[in-house]
C-alpha cells in the first residue's frame, strides 16, 4: 500500500502562508507592510511598469523571508530537517560577527529552494543564525557554560514534531492527510513563546549582546521577521513613512541608479515594544516591553558573479568611506553616480562583462556570414542571445548586520580576542548536510540554459568559447 505524498513546495506554500498570517497577528504593523507592497506590485504590473524580468507576479506577491535564531548546533540541526521536510537546503555562510560593527555573535546559512522550477513555484526562505557562545570576544567561561546548559535542556520543536520529521525521513515526505497538522506543528515552533524570562540572565546576556539575550534567555526560538517582496522599494519606502510608520534611516545595499537592480535592496521599520512577563531574582513576575522584533522588506535584482561582486563591494567600501569623510552628505545621492560610472548600464552590459548571472535565450538566428558564433560576447553583442536577468535568491552579510543592528538596543559589549573560527563546514557538520555555494548554483543555472539556447541557434556549445 503506497500513501500520496504532499510535494515540499505545497508544504513550504502553506508554511509560508500561514507563517505571514501569525506573524500579523504577532506584529500588526506587518500587515500594513504586506498591504502597501501588495498594491505597489499590482500598479507595477497594470502601468507596464513592471517587465516579468525579475520573476512572476505570483512568486513575488507571496514571496516571504523569515530569520530565526538557534542556540546550538544540535538546535541547528532540528531545524535543518524541518526545513529538509519543506523543500529548503542550506545555501552560504555568513559570518556576522565579523560583518558587523556592533556585538552579533552569530554565524548564519540560509534555508531556501535551489531548483528555479521550485523557486519560481514557492521562494519562501529563512535567515538561520546560531550563537557562537564558545567565541570569547563576546562570552567568558562561565557565560559559555550557562548559555549551553540553558540551551541543552531547551526543545525548540513543539510535541509531536520530532516523530513526524522521523517519519517524513523515513517516507520520503508528508502524507496529504497529514499536511496541515504538520505546518501547524511547523508554524508552532517559530510561535513566541509567553514563559516568563529569567530576569537577571537576560540582562546579564543583553548587556553583551541583545541577539544573545534573544536566543540564550528565550525558552526557545522564534520568527524574528517576516519579510515581503516589492518592486518598488523607494516607493514603499515613502508610503510606509506617510502612514507614520518610522522606518530605518535609508534603504540598505545599492542605491536606486538608472541601470539594473543588483543583488538585493532592503529595508525596515523599528522593532516594536512587545510585553514580556520576566522573573525577577526575588520570584515576582513583572511585565517589561522588550524590542526584539520588527519590519523589514526588499526588493530582489539580479546575481553577480563574484567578479560582480568584488566589483559591488568594492564600490560600496569606496562610497562609505566618502560618506565618513563628508558631513552633511547622504548615501543616495553619493552612492548612484558612483554605481552609474563603475556598472554597465543594462543586463546585456553586465552579461558581456561577466558581472552578473543570467538565463540565456537564443536571439537572432546566425547567418553563414555571421562570424560571429564563436564565443558567447559576440553572439551577445550581434543579437544571437538574449539574456533575462537570474534573481539574487540570498542574502548581503554587510545588510544583514545592518538589520541586526537596527535592532539592538545597546552596543553590547566585544573584547580583543581569539575567535571561534567558524565556517561552512562548522555549520555543515552541525546540520550533517551539505552548505551548497550560491555561486555554484546560479552558474550551473546559467550554463545550463546556454546550452539550450546555443542549440536551438544551431550551435555546438563545446565549440563556443565562454559557454
Ligand atoms: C537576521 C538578520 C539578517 C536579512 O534580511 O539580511 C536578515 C536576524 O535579525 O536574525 O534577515
Ligand atoms: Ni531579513
Amino acid at each position: 500500500m503506497s500513501v500520496e505524498l504532499t510535494p515540499p513546495h505545497e508544504l513550504r506554500a502553506a508554511f509560508a502562508r500561514a507563517m505571514s498570517r501569525r506573524y500579523a497577528e504577532e506584529v500588526p504593523a506587518y500587515q500594513t507592510l504586506v498591504d502597501v507592497c501588495l498594491a505597489i506590485n499590482t500598479e507595477a504590473v497594470e502601468s507596464g511598469a513592471y517587465d516579468g524580468s525579475v520573476g512572476s507576479v505570483g512568486r513575488i506577491t507571496e514571496e516571504r523571508h523569515g530569520a530565526i535564531r538557534v542556540g546550538s548546533p544540535a538546535e541547528l540541526h532540528d531545524v535543518a530537517r524541518l526545513f529538509g521536510v519543506l523543500g529548503m537546503h542550506p545555501v552560504g555562510f555568513y559570518d556576522l560577527r565579523e560583518a558587523a560593527a556592533r556585538s552579533v555573535p552569530v554565524v548564519s546559512t540560509a534555508f531556501r529552494p535551489v531548483d528555479p522550477e521550485d523557486l519560481d513555484r514557492n521562494a519562501f526562505r529563512v535567515f538561520t543564525s546560531m550563537l557562537v557562545p564558545a567565541d570569547r570576544r563576546f562570552f567568558d567561561a562561565e557565560t559559555q557554560r550557562e548559555i549551553e546548559a540553558r540551551v541543552a535542556v531547551r526543545e525548540l520543536l513543539p510535541p509531536g514534531l520530532r516523530e513526524q520529521l522521523n517519519a517524513a525521513e523515513q517516507r520520503g515526505g508528508v502524507p496529504v492527510d497529514e499536511a496541515e497538522a504538520f505546518v501547524a506543528l511547523a508554524v508552532r515552533t517559530f510561535e513566541l513563546d509567553r514563559e516568563p524570562l529569567d530576569a537577571a540572565f537576560y540582562d546579564h546576556l543583553a548587556a553583551i549582546s541583545s541577539v544573545a539575550a534573544d536566543i540564550g534567555a528565550e525558552p526557545g526560538t522564534h520568527i524574528n521577521h517576516l519579510t515581503p517582496r516589492v518592486l518598488d522599494i523607494d516607493e514603499l519606502y515613502a508610503r510606509m513613512q506617510a502612514l507614520g510608520i518610522t522606518m530605518i534611516d535609508r534603504i540598505q545595499g545599492p542605491p536606486r541608479w538608472d541601470g539594473p537592480l543588483v543583488l538585493l535592496r532592503q529595508t525596515s521599520f523599528r522593532a516594536l515594544d512587545e510585553v514580556r512577563a520576566v522573573r525577577l531574582p526575588d520570584g515576582r513576575v513583572e511585565q517589561r516591553p522588550l524590542r526584539v522584533r520588527f519590519g523589514e522588506v526588499e526588493a530582489r535584482g539580479v546575481a553577480l558573479t563574484l567578479e560582480g561582486r568584488r566589483r559591488y563591494d568594492e564600490l560600496l567600501a569606496a562610497v562609505d568611506l566618502e560618506l565618513a569623510e563628508t558631513p552633511g552628505a547622504s548615501y543616495q545621492p553619493l552612492a548612484a553616480p558612483r554605481f552609474a560610472a563603475a556598472l554597465p548600464a543594462d543586463q546585456r552590459g553586465l552579461a558581456r562583462e561577466g558581472l552578473a548571472y543570467h538565463h540565456y535565450r537564443p536571439g537572432r538566428p546566425v547567418s553563414d556570414t555571421d562570424g560571429s558564433a564563436t564565443s558567447i560576447d559576440a553572439l551577445l553583442a550581434g543579437g544571437n542571445l538574449d539574456v533575462q536577468p537570474i534573481v539574487y535568491e540570498d542574502f548581503l552579510p554587510k545588510s544583514a548586520a545592518g538589520i541586526f543592528q537596527s535592532n539592538l538596543t545597546s552596543d553590547g559589549t566585544r573584547r580583543e580576542a581569539d575567535g571561534m573560527h567558524q565556517d561552512a563546514g562548522t555549520l555543515a557538520e552541525a546540520m550533517q548536510r551539505e552548505v551548497l555555494d550560491p555561486y555554484a548554483l546560479y552558474a550551473a543555472q546559467q550554463r545550463a540554459s546556454r546550452h539550450v539556447a546555443l542549440e536551438a541557434l544551431g550551435l555546438d556549445p563545446a565549440q563556443v568559447a565562454g559557454a
